[in-house]
């Protein structure tokens, strides 16, 4: 149909309307029908749900306006510093349920709803997915954007308003095929555009020096546009800005062109600025290297600095008070070229010394770095870079050339200094936006203890040398709020009922729950509510996929992007082992599983897409066994995002946090099962590590390599056949696949995937599976001694409440940002 899937909730004859009770009308109320009259323009009688909707949500903003004011003005009031947070991605998902839970207002909403026979949860489903980001980095964006307004601190997120975010994911007969997702479609209520608040971005063209001034001519400039969100704390204590940029031709009609006939040329400069802010590119943990990307870094980066510098000035009136008055984050390197970009206007345009503009800028910027897989770490090839950016190349050069200076005098070599470098000269000459990153901010922060000691052993190992007090570790977090309260409201209640209120504000007293731990009463529930989301996915996927669960098994869930490192792959490895193992010794004790995978794959990954149809290959098989009966199910959940996110992982039992060790940073979805009363099964990995630390070595299971054996074994002597050819399980496993047992249409679709496990093995699959397969026995066992598990439950939820982004945001606050 033309209208977007997302707009129309497939309840067969629209919403359910329950008999209006008469009471009188709350103020809300009121506003809310006034708000449907006069802005959505709707009698209440005639108004259909989507209309509701927006009334609902304007009617909400308003509150939210207010705070929003009043939180600016005190801001400027105060005087104090600000936090800019550049990103690329934001992944925000739905706001309405947010803004109402943290502005108090839900019951209101419901009570006003229900006054109208309207059901706010059915409501909730016409909001489409802000789905600005791929996977972590952008949805740690949004949880940090949360986090800054519940600490009270003035902050602004920064990044592009794409028309399409990331892609919609449908599956055809077992393949990912990807369709445009138009979150826009409907408009978009949240938002609003502030026209004054515009800047010109060129690019191209030369560099004059004239009276000593370098001058910039770019050859083509655009227009980028401010688009404010507003974004609400805890307890609406305040509401900071998410300032979106949008793009527009500086000559949207080229009249003359178009009289002339050329209709299409009249229109290139709005068609190429449109670009720029187009599509987000669905690459998770790897660089895009088009020149468009290139551009949208610039065209984002350059319209936040010029607005940061903007605004200080026009508080300040000084711009040497900038790094006590602002402080940039760069989320990763794709906003880096704000290094350059506020050294053009120090230097250029406010004409201070280059050493005065250099200790300027490395005091307000900070930089997180969010992955070490090479293919991830963004160069961008010299030429293309000089021709788009002429006078961020200069300055480039000119910062090198201190920075080599100061190895050298240093006493680096000259593998150091080529390491060091922002240019790398090996091969094609690239310039380094890591490197770049690095030297242009005074601190650098990894997201999970191992990542940080890892960063320093490997991609910044000379630039660590040189500057031993830059990288600090800021382990990642998760918003509460969102991931308990919201998700999980019946979870929620029962913490609430057993230690109080306490947690609500501070997730660090969820430990309270620790001295109940053992309590058989709360575990009941506990496992009660549990059961409730079980069902109620059941419920969710029976609609949406026709599928029939049975939601006394086992939950196992694996969520999140699809990659060869995160190895979902093994997983369904083991997946294919157990079918095997059920089918030879049905009289077994088996416990009952469903194994549910969902997550998207980059467009142009081969083994990725793979894996997404061997995932739908293997359900199709094992679900349609009769042999099996209930004990194993297998299903892949399309279109994985936010919301589907928030319906799954109140309802697992067990989460899979399997990646390669050594090589995912930090990982965030682990946090939000623990919350939720999921056992983790997972390697020493990103912030596994932690995780077991909080939870107690008895509350998690991990199996596996280790960081420092998986890179013993990569060096050297590491022969995946032998290790197959060792286990009986994993070579009928793999040979299952690999002979087509599972695509008897194409039987040789799996091959080359499983050649790569025999051949090279890179992600240790096949060197870890053993372990992680005595390891899901174990939690098979676990579950058959129920007051067990329902302690480790218990234990999970009590203890890491540390994993609150309010943690994580307080630590930033004080260590680098100095506003706390
Ligand atoms: C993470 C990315 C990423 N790390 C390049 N790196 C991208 C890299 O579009 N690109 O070019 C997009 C994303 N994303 C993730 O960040 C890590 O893999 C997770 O382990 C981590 O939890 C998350 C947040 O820190």
């Amino acid at each position: 149909s033309a209208v977007a899937a997302h707009a129309v909730p497939k309840t067969p004859g629209g919403l359910h309307r329950r008999a209006s009770v008469p009471s009188s009308p709350s103020e809300f109320d009121k506003h809310i029908v006034r708000v449907l009259r006069h802005r959505v323009g709707k009698d209440e009688r005639a108004a259909k749900p989507h209309d509701w909707y927006n009334a609902s949500i304007y009617a909400l903003r308003d509150q939210i306006i207010d705070a929003w004011i009043s939180s600016t003005r005190r801001t400027y009031e105060s005087g104090g510093k600000r936090v800019y947070y550049l990103s690329m991605e934001f992944l925000i998902g739905r706001l309405l349920r947010d803004a109402l839970s943290n502005m108090g207002m839900t019951r209101e909403m419901e009570k006003a709803l229900a006054a109208h026979g309207l059901d706010l949860a059915e409501i909730e489903e016409y909001e489409p997915d802000a789905a600005l980001g791929n996977g972590g980095l952008g949805r740690l964006a949004a949880c940090f954007m949360e986090s800054l307004a519940t600490l009270d601190i003035p902050a602004y997120g920064y990044g592009i308003r794409y028309v399409n975010g990331m892609f919609r994911q449908r599956i055809d007969d077992g393949w990912q095929v990807e369709l445009p997702e138009t979150w826009l479609a409907h408009g978009n209520p949240w938002e609003f555009e502030r026209l004054e608040s515009t800047y010109r971005i060129g690019f191209g063209g030369e560099v004059d020096v004239e009276n000593e001034v370098a001058v910039w001519h770019p050859a083509e400039q655009v227009e980028a546009t401010a688009v404010d969100t507003p974004v609400v704390g805890w307890r609406g204590k305040r509401v900071n800005t998410l300032r979106l940029w949008t793009a527009s031709a500086l000559d949207p009609l080229k009249l003359d062109a178009f009289n002339a006939g050329d209709h299409f040329g009249a229109l290139s400069e709005q068609v190429r600025a449109d670009s720029l802010v187009r599509v987000l590119y669905p690459a998770d943990s790897n660089a895009a290297g088009q020149e468009l990307r290139l551009r949208q870094e610039y065209f984002f980066t350059a319209a936040s600095v010029q607005d940061i510098v903007r605004r200080h000035m026009q508080y300040e009136g000084d711009i040497h008070t900038l790094p006590e008055k602002a402080a940039i984050q760069l989320n990763d390197t794709h906003p880096s070229v704000a290094v350059a970009e506020l050294m053009r206007l120090l230097v250029d345009i406010h004409q201070l010394e280059f050493e005065d503009a250099w200790d300027i800028c490395k005091r307000t910027v900070s930089y997180t770095n969010h992955t070490l897989l090479p293919e991830a770490l963004e160069t961008w090839p010299l030429p293309l870079f000089e021709r788009l950016l002429p006078r961020h190349m200069q300055i480039i050069y000119a910062i090198n050339s201190r920075i080599l200076r100061e190895a050298r005098k240093a006493g680096c070599d000259d593998a150091q200094i080529a390491a060091i470098s922002l240019i790398d000269e090996t091969g094609e000459r690239r310039v380094r936006m890591a490197n770049l990153a690095f030297v242009g901010a005074h601190s650098v922060n990894g997201v999970a203890a191992l990542h940080t000691e890892l960063m320093k052993e490997t991609v910044f190992t000379d630039l660590h040398r040189l500057y031993p007090a830059r990288i600090n570790n800021k382990t990642n977090g998760v918003t509460p709020r969102r991931w308990l309260q919201q998700c999980n409201p019946g979870l929620t209640k029962v913490i609430r009922d057993a230690i109080g209120e306490d947690f609500l504000d501070d997730a660090a007293r969820l430990s309270d729950l620790n001295a109940l731990a053992a309590d058989a009463e709360l575990g009941e529930r506990i496992a009660e509510v549990k059961h409730a989301n079980k069902v109620a996915l059941v419920g969710h996927i029976k609609a949406t996929m026709g599928l029939r669960l049975n939601p006394y098994a086992m939950f196992d869930v694996q969520i999140k992007r699809i990659h060869e490192y995160k190895r979902q792959l093994l997983n369904l490895i083991e997946t294919v082992a157990l079918y095997d193992q059920i089918r030879s010794h049905p009289e077994r004790d088996w416990v009952p599983r469903v194994k549910i995978f969902a997550g998207k794959a980059a467009s142009s990954y081969h083994n990725a897409k793979l894996v997404i149809k061997l995932a739908n290959d293997i359900a199709r098989r094992v679900n349609n066994d009769p042999t099996v009966g209930g004990l194993l199910k297998v299903v892949f959940v399309p279109n994985y995002n936010v919301s589907l996110a928030e319906k799954i992982i109140p309802a697992a039992d067990l989460s899979e946090q399997i990646s390669t060790a050594g090589m995912e940073a930090s990982g965030t979805g682990n946090m939000k099962f623990a919350l939720n009363g999921a056992l983790t099964i997972g390697t020493l990995d990103g912030a596994n590590v932690e995780i077991k630390e909080h939870v107690g070595d008895e509350n998690i299971v991990i199996f596996g390599l280790t960081a420092e054996e998986v890179a013993q074994r990569r060096a050297g002597g590491y022969v995946p056949r032998e290790v197959i050819e060792g286990s009986r399980e994993l070579s009928q496993a793999l040979s299952m696949i690999a002979s087509g047992v599972f695509s008897p249409d194409d039987p040789n679709r799996y091959a080359g995937l499983v050649g790569g496990i025999f051949d090279h093995d890179w992600f240790m699959c096949a060197a870890d599976f053993e372990s992680y397969s005595a390891a899901q026995r174990q939690v098979d066992a676990k579950w058959a001694n129920k007051s067990l598990w329902r302690e480790s439950t218990i234990r999970n939820i009590a203890n890491v409440g540390w994993f609150s982004s309010d943690r994580t945001i307080g630590e930033y606050a004080k260590d680098i940002w100095k506003v706390l």
